[in-house]
């Protein structure tokens, strides 16, 4: 049985352009994260002109930022980045769904897709390696997942 099918492909087309809201808390991990989501973005067709790049005190804050970012219309999609550590913080739980619940209501109520690149880990170790060192590159999943998202909305809506 052949079903029709629907996906994003993964090719930056002119004139869309990212948003990347970085947190500056935990740079250390955080910048991998933006070297690895614009390296993304420019191997599947981005120039320079069609990034932006917007860093925010911690994570805490990106769901604000990237909501703004999304109410503009500027944008084809929004990557968030940031990195909460649990041994880092007695209130990494709070931060933690903070970020992922405003991430998430971002995307749905503005129609843009807001990427959640945000790492959440033990320890610092496991969050590079999830930053580069071994098990890929957070940044450079959540650009994948923005670009196919971005396309995909794009055949949707026609
Ligand atoms: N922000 C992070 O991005 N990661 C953390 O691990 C973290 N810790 O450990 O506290 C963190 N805190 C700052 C927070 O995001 C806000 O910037 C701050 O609370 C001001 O609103």
């Amino acid at each position: 049985m052949a079903v029709e099918s629907l996906a994003g492909e993964l090719v930056v087309h002119a004139g869309q352009r990212f948003a990347l809201v970085v947190s500056e808390f935990n740079r250390l991990i955080t910048m991998k994260l933006a070297e690895g989501a614009v390296d993304c973005l420019v191997r599947h067709g981005a120039k320079e002109n069609q990034i932006m790049e917007v860093l925010v005190p911690g994570s805490f804050e990106i769901p604000l930022v990237a909501r703004e970012l999304a109410k503009t219309g500027k944008y084809a999609a929004i990557l968030c980045l940031g990195c909460v550590i649990r041994g880092e913080t007695d209130h990494y739980d709070h931060v933690a769904n903070q970020v992922a619940r405003g991430v998430g209501t971002a995307g749905v109520d503005t129609g843009v897709p807001v990427i959640f690149g945000v790492i959440t880990a033990e320890t610092l170790e496991q969050a590079l390696n999830r930053a580069g060192l071994k098990s890929g590159n957070a940044g450079w999943k959540a650009a994948e997942s923005g670009i196919a998202a971005a396309n995909l909305l794009k055949k949707i809506r026609g």
